[in-house]
């Protein structure tokens, strides 16, 4: 089973979605901001937005759907996430039902919110402390070896940015070998992303879209189930694990 999650799952934890009502594209345009040219432009403004959601992320907790999925990986090694979103629930609620092989079934397609990357010695970190967006010169720099103090950014991929190959190589790998893409949450704009659905399915597989709207995957989905992820996923899991009961 392979699981492609996207905003909407963090939907129910209070985290906005991209392109929804209130969604975090309504006051920014994306190629205003998640894009490199962006932050070469303007690197205290796309900190302002990084640090403004991680406040909000930092302040949300996984949902009944992030703990349904890590509670299924607890009980069948077989099931990999691959999820789109930067905002760390699933490996929070993986943390939470004590799964440590998570790392090697949870894939996070475009980075991650708390962790930063220097432009000068490319050192990568966990970063959690708050952002000083109020100028340029307040904002974080490199405390690597030999006290680089690069330039550092938040460690996602922006659009027009590759992912990294490797991720794109598992992804993939998963996606072919998988009996059934669960596809939770996505708009499926984004690419190569929404594609892990359409090469699942072309391999024989079937995908089952969890969403309260139909979305571009929904005319090559097996199942369509119209509704939110909190709701549906932990019975989903339910169904197959009668023994799993997401907290
Ligand atoms: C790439 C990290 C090769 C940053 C993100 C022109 C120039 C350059 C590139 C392109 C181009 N045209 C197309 C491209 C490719 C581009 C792309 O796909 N663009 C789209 C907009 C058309 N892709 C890329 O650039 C990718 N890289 O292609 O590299 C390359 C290299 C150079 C040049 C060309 C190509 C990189 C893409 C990664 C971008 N980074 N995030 C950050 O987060 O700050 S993407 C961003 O959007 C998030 O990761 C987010 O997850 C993702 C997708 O959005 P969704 O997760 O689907 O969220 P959304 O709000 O859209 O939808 C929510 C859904 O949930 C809705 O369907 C809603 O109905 C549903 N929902 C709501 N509530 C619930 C719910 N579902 C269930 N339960 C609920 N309660
Ligand atoms: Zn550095």
């Amino acid at each position: 089973m392979l699981v492609l999650t996207g905003a909407g799952i963090s939907a129910d934890s209070g985290v906005p979605t991209f392109r929804g009502e209130g969604g975090l594209w309504r006051r920014h345009r994306p190629e205003e901001l998640a894009t490199p040219e962006a932050f070469e432009r303007d690197p205290r403004l796309v900190w302002e937005w990084y640090g403004w959601r991680r406040r909000i992320v930092a302040a949300c907790e996984p949902n009944a759907a992030h703990r349904a999925l890590a509670a299924w990986q607890a009980a069948d090694a077989g099931v990999r996430i691959a999820t789109q979103n930067v905002d760390g629930l699933h490996g929070r609620a993986a943390a939470e039902s004590g799964i440590a092989a998570v790392a090697a079934m949870l894939l996070e397609l475009h980075g991650s919110l708390f962790r930063i990357r220097c432009l000068s010695c490319g050192r990568r970190a966990e970063h959690r402390d708050p952002i000083d967006a109020g100028s340029v010169s307040g904002l974080p720099r490199c405390a690597g070896t030999g006290g680089c103090r690069g330039p550092l950014r938040p460690d996602v991929v922006w659009f027009g940015e590759s992912l990294d190959p490797e991720v794109i190589e598992t992804a993939f790998g998963w996606a072919g070998a998988a009996d059934a893409c669960l596809v939770v949450g996505t708009s499926a704009v984004v690419q190569p992303a929404a594609r892990l659905a359409e090469v699942t399915r072309e391999a024989g597989g079937a995908v089952i879209e969890v969403n309260p709207d139909r979305t571009p995957l929904t005319p090559l989905a097996t199942v369509s189930l119209r509704g939110g992820a909190a709701a549906i996923v932990p019975r989903l899991v339910a169904s197959d694990q009668p023994s799993v009961t997401s907290r």
